[in-house]
């Protein structure tokens, strides 16, 4: 593999690292702000960028590259409410968005065919992940900060469970 496309790889592991290094931190913070909904529903979170990063390591694997595995810093959690969380979700999304069209972009120009293919499978992922990002933020504008509508949505988004991919990412 090209040096530019392993060390675009290098750092797109660590960003989704640090992905998940800022959901499992907001799952603790909604757990302390007793919706623990919402904490299941980001540690769930959590769990899926661990095997986005893990598709990108094992890609490189598969391609002989070598892996540098990267500082991850300590996120920022900087909510008041759940709304204002899922508001920074959906903006942190757009940035991997944009990060992974940056990448797909590379590998048309370096014409590394396979890396392309990976590719379209976090390019649907995003869509999917700023989709739900905004389902979340849409339900909680509709039920208000508190009371009863809260409640529920928070039972609501409890029931979201690992990804299947998980073991495989894991184990
Ligand atoms: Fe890996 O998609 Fe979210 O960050």
């Amino acid at each position: 593999m090209k040096k530019a496309i392993v060390d675009a790889i290098n750092d797109q592991i660590q960003a989704e690292f640090e992905s998940s290094y800022v959901y499992l931190a907001m799952s603790a913070k909604m757990e302390q702000m007793n919706l623990p909904g919402f904490a299941q529903w980001l540690r769930v979170q959590w769990q899926e960028e661990v095997v986005h990063a893990m598709k990108l390591y094992d890609f490189m694997i598969q391609r002989d590259a070598e892996i540098e595995l990267k500082k991850i810093d300590k996120p920022t959690v900087d909510f008041g409410s759940a709304l204002e969380a899922f508001e920074s979700v959906l903006e942190h999304e757009r940035y991997i968005t944009d990060r992974i069209h940056k990448l797909y972009a590379l590998a048309v120009k370096e014409n590394d065919y396979p890396l392309q293919t990976l590719l379209q499978w976090f390019i649907d992922e995003q869509v999917e992940e700023e989709e739900n990002a905004r389902a979340a933020i849409d339900s909680l504008k509709l039920v208000g900060e508190s009371g009863p509508g809260l409640f529920m949505l928070d039972r609501e988004m409890g029931s979201r469970t690992a990804p299947p991919e998980v073991d495989g990412a894991t184990g």
